[in-house]
């Protein structure tokens, strides 16, 4: 495979913490080189402009950045969509989790319907209106499923980009009560914590890229570090006690690499300021090659 590796230094979607290293870091833990020896072709073209917090007025407290985080979604949604015309598979390194805005709406302007696949300890599916924090990266979802605020929804001039019936969240267990009522409004698809718990991760991995995937369509993953256990990635911003363990996330991207359905992928939320020896980018090294098709035997 020929891979395009994008990196998204964002940190104004999330309040000021650190993860625009988080790009960097995933390169220092070897990404490129250890994707070459599973045999991909690689081809890093740096990371796009995202400008500093401290230039940027907050403007308003429901949606703190609004304008350079749609901006950077603009760029970022171009440079996804050149590089799947031009037959890469687009891999995004944030960042805040806000940069899902810019990819996912790249990726489904070439690819529609496109499902998505979302591990995450948070859902993302906040509104202006329902949001506790004021902070983008945790509206995402929402916005890519047509709610919010127009100039979210409306990256790349048209709208919705995903359908949530092909939306499927995978790791949930801190959400917001007025998320939770739009996400079941919306009929999204949710496994938390407590379903991995009951079924285990091989039955709800085959759920979820049954759902995402219904279509016959392409899925698109979005890997939020903070899904992981805090004991397992100590590097995010908000991180969750209860989450994933080492081997569930990894028998997950094993099955999605099984499936030959990802068409895209993010790796989001690495904060190496809070890291502890870079183990959290190490980890989501391992992560990417296991979803891009590293096999223990
Ligand atoms: B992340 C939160 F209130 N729900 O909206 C919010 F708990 O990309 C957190 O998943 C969002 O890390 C976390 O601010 C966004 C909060
Ligand atoms: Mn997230
Ligand atoms: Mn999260
Ligand atoms: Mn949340």
């Amino acid at each position: 495979m020929n891979i395009r590796i994008i990196g998204v230094p964002m940190d104004l979607g999330a309040d000021r913490r650190g993860v625009d290293f988080g790009a960097s870091a995933i390169r220092y833990a070897g990404l490129s080189d250890q994707l070459r020896r599973l045999g991909h072709s690689v081809h890093d073209i740096g990371n796009i402009v995202v400008p500093q917090p401290e230039s940027q007025p907050i403007g308003n407290p429901h949606l703190k950045y609004l304008d350079p985080i749609v901006q950077v979604a603009e760029d970022l949604a171009q440079q996804v969509a050149d590089a799947l015309r031009s037959n890469e598979f687009p891999l995004i390194l944030g960042g805040d989790h806000s940069i899902a805005l810019g990819s996912i709406s790249g990726v489904a302007s070439v690819h529609r319907p496109l499902g998505v696949i979302w591990i995450d300890a948070h859902a993302d599916f906040n509104t202006e209106e329902t949001t506790p924090s004021g902070n983008i990266h945790g509206m995402i979802l929402a916005a890519l499923a047509g709610l919010g605020n127009e100039r979210l929804t409306h990256v790349g001039g048209w709208t919705p980009k995903l359908n949530p019936d092909n939306i499927v969240v995978i790791g949930a267990r801190d959400l917001d009560p007025g998320e939770q009522a739009l996400l079941r409004a919306h009929h999204v698809h949710v496994f938390t914590m407590s379903s991995i718990d009951q079924y285990g991760m091989p039955e709800v991995l085959r759920q979820a890229i049954e759902l995402a995937g219904r279509q016959g369509q392409g899925i698109h993953l979005s890997m939020d570090m903070d899904s992981m256990d805090p004991r397992e990635a100590p590097g995010v911003g908000t991180p969750v006690r209860g989450g994933l363990s080492y081997r569930e996330a990894h028998l997950a991207m094993e099955m999605l690499a099984d499936s030959q359905r990802l068409v895209s992928m993010d790796v989001v939320e690495v904060n190496s300021i809070l890291d502890q020896e870079n183990a959290t980018a190490r980890l989501a090294v391992e992560l990417i090659l296991s979803a891009l098709g590293k096999k223990i035997l």
